[in-house]
């Protein structure tokens, strides 16, 4: 059966992730990204799709009705995607009225627009709302805890995991009272092509090639588990198929590492791939600065639902995934330079206080 996808989100990292993976893995599918196109979203993540006939791109905000009414009837959308969110805890920190917006109104929108869409074609079985969630929403945990599951309570404890979490609880009231058939993955820190420059990894690669500090919040040793983008998308791609509506997953990399070892592991790999770094070796970069507000210490998922129940499993191991990441920022530097505008200096100056 071939499907009419929207993707909101889709010119953000993830979601232009998902999309080459849909596009390269079902080409029959018809594929439309709804997207803000924030500071965060980028239309040139989309080159290599842009131009198919089977994909068309709408600028637009998830909170206006009127325009995700408008896309769910005119292309029959049977399955929605849903990626567009404020994804970053430090802007979360700095103004949380954005997040509430687009995470918790924005994700509302939809779910009230796809009931209606659903209803009105008399409540296809095949139709899904797929929700994609963070690991974050489970709070933090101590060394010895238990990694997340499916059913640890949720503890947010930043605006940003909050919002996500309010938004998760939306799409589990609209199944168990509509019946409408929604799915929620709730995922570990991703890394590969196409994040913005704002998050850990590719911050890092940038400053070792600008020469610029590496800032290290706190003690460096609040523990992700990192899951390549790649192998995020396929897990999304057999929840769409093969995950059972009202059901959320549990999608990890099972790869924790302590965020002073993967500075380490980066800068290692920069000194490995350029010869002419402005600072050798990359590690005299590195700084310890000021920790983030509420910073959950430990992150860790139990992925063995999805595993067990979907016969999914992570395929990038973390030194061969930090190794293509490196290898695309380098490549890439036409992609990120002009991300690193007046607008985000004026955000970096905002959280990085000592420069
Ligand atoms: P991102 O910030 O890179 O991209 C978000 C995209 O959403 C951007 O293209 C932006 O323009 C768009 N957007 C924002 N507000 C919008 C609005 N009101 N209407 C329409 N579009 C809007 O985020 P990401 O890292 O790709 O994350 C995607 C999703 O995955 C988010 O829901 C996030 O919570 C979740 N998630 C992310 C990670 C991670 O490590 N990055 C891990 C687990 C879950
Ligand atoms: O400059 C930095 N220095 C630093 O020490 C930055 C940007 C981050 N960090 C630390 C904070 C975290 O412990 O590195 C870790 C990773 O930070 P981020 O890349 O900002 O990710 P995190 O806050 O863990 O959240 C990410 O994973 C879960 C995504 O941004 C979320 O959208 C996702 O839900």
């Amino acid at each position: 059966m071939s499907r009419q996808l929207l993707v909101t989100g889709g010119a953000g990292f993830i979601g232009a992730n998902f999309v080459h993976h849909w596009c390269q893995a079902y080409p029959d599918d018809r594929v439309v990204v709804l997207d803000a196109l924030t500071y965060a979203g980028n239309r040139r993540n989309l080159a290599t799709v842009e131009g198919r006939k089977n994909f068309c791109f709408v600028q637009g905000d998830i909170c206006d009705r009127s325009i995700v009414d408008q896309i769910l009837q005119s292309e029959n959308i049977d399955t929605i995607a849903h990626f567009a969110a404020e994804s970053h805890v430090d802007r979360s920190i700095l103004g949380p009225g954005a997040f509430v917006q687009t995470n918790v109104v924005g994700t509302f929108t939809l779910l009230e627009a796809f009931r209606q869409h659903w209803g009105v074609n008399s409540k296809p079985p095949a139709y899904r709302f797929l929700h994609v969630s963070t690991d974050e929403v489970y709070g933090s945990l101590s060394p010895d805890d238990a990694p997340f599951s499916e059913t640890t309570p949720y503890a947010p404890n930043s605006p940003y995991s909050a919002s996500k979490a309010g938004s998760d609880h939306l799409v589990r009231a609209y199944y168990h009272t509509y019946g409408m058939p929604t799915l929620i993955t709730n995922c570990s820190n991703n890394y590969g092509p196409y994040q913005f420059p704002e998050k850990l990894i590719p911050l890092m690669c940038i400053n070792t090639l600008i020469g610029k500090s590496l800032p290290v919040y706190g003690d460096g040793k609040n523990v992700r588990d990192w899951l390549y983008v790649g192998d995020h998308c396929r897990a999304l791609d057999v929840v769409i198929h093969s995950g059972i509506p009202g059901e959320t997953y549990n999608i990890g990399g099972n790869n924790e590492v302590e965020n002073i070892n993967l500075v380490h592991m980066l800068c290692h790999l920069m000194d490995e791939f350029v010869p002419n770094l402005p600072v050798r070796p990359s590690t005299d970069l590195i700084t310890f600065v000021k920790d983030r507000l509420g910073h959950d210490r430990r992150y860790a998922i139990n992925a063995t639902k999805i595993q067990n129940q979907l016969h999914w499993t992570p395929s990038v191991t973390i030194s061969e995934g930090l190794r293509l990441t490196v290898e695309w920022y380098l490549q890439e530097r036409n992609w990120w330079e002009p991300l690193l505008s007046e607008e985000y200096q004026a955000y970096y100056r905002k959280v990085y206080s000592y420069t």
